[in-house]
């Protein structure tokens, strides 16, 4: 963010429509999240402010890589579900670098913005880990979408601290798809109109709404892909509103399903290496 006086703050987008980055203002930041449900935020956080994350995220997975092919979220129950994560809470551990980052005065400036004051954040924050060979994450929308008006939403905060390619699993959502309603049935990764593909630079923050559709490309490579989510919910909604995660094959409830890997090996991950 480009700030003089806070009236005349501008804000670096990308445009993944015109695909370059744009200086806009707040007003406009708002009006391309109401639109698209999405708003990119390239070198949103500086090489300094990665580095403690990323010694952080090392020293949490680093005794956990070698299980990782083999204890994925998507084991178990949550199978058909296709989503292939090792998560970890670092805020409820209290770890200081990723409160740092919780209170960054950026990322609520730009929350404010779009979800108005008097917004909450997630307590817990969120960590998403996959190895290579994982299948990345299946087309999803993180609660159950209302009407257009509805506050019933979570407001990812998606922060990666290392470049993200193709190869280690893209992010990939349909603009404006947050008004359409439920996602409709079909394959996990099978493309949907209108869909774009993102390959986050180091640095980047997207802020994506919740019901908007997306999902993450399979990794292709050995590279650990890591992202941080840091969620956020109108003021009145709250955390529970993220219990019924919508699939397009089904709808699971993660309050009443254990959300780790039930320590049966992943047959599918372990074939693709
Ligand atoms: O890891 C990503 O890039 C996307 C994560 C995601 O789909 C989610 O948090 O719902």
């Amino acid at each position: 963010m480009h700030s003089h006086s806070p009236s005349a703050a501008t804000y670096t987008i990308f445009d993944y429509a015109d695909n370059r980055e744009a200086e806009i203002s707040k007003a406009e930041l708002r009006q391309r999240f109401d639109r698209d449900g999405v708003v990119v935020m390239p070198g949103f956080l500086t090489e300094s402010q990665m580095l403690p994350l990323r010694r952080e995220l090392d020293a949490h997975y680093a005794p956990l890589a070698s299980k990782a092919a083999t204890s994925h979220n998507g084991a178990g129950i949550l199978a058909r579900f296709e989503c292939d994560v090792m998560v970890w809470a670092p805020l409820k551990d209290g770890n200081a670098a990723f409160v740092a980052l919780s209170e960054m005065r950026e990322l609520a400036e730009v929350t404010e913005a779009l979800l108005d004051t008097g917004y909450a954040t997630n307590p817990n924050g969120l960590v998403m880990y996959s190895v290579g060979g994982g299948r990345g994450q299946a087309w999803h929308q993180d609660c159950p979408p209302g009407g257009p008006e509805s506050k019933e939403f979570n407001l990812n905060r998606l922060i990666y601290t290392d470049d993200v390619a193709l190869a280690d699993g893209a992010i990939v959502f349909v603009p404006g798809s947050h008004c359409f309603r439920r996602i409709p049935s079909g394959g996990h990764q099978e493309p949907i109109e209108g869909e774009i593909t993102l390959e986050p630079r180091a640095g980047t923050v997207i802020f994506l709404h919740g019901h908007v559709y997306h999902r993450v490309t399979p990794n292709s490579n050995m590279k650990p892909r890591t992202s941080i989510n840091l969620r956020a919910y109108p003021a009145g909604t709250d955390a529970a509103v993220n219990c019924i995660g919508v699939y397009r094959n089904g709808d699971v409830n993660f309050c009443e399903t254990f959300k780790q890997h039930d320590g049966k090996p992943v047959e599918l991950v372990a074939n693709m290496r």
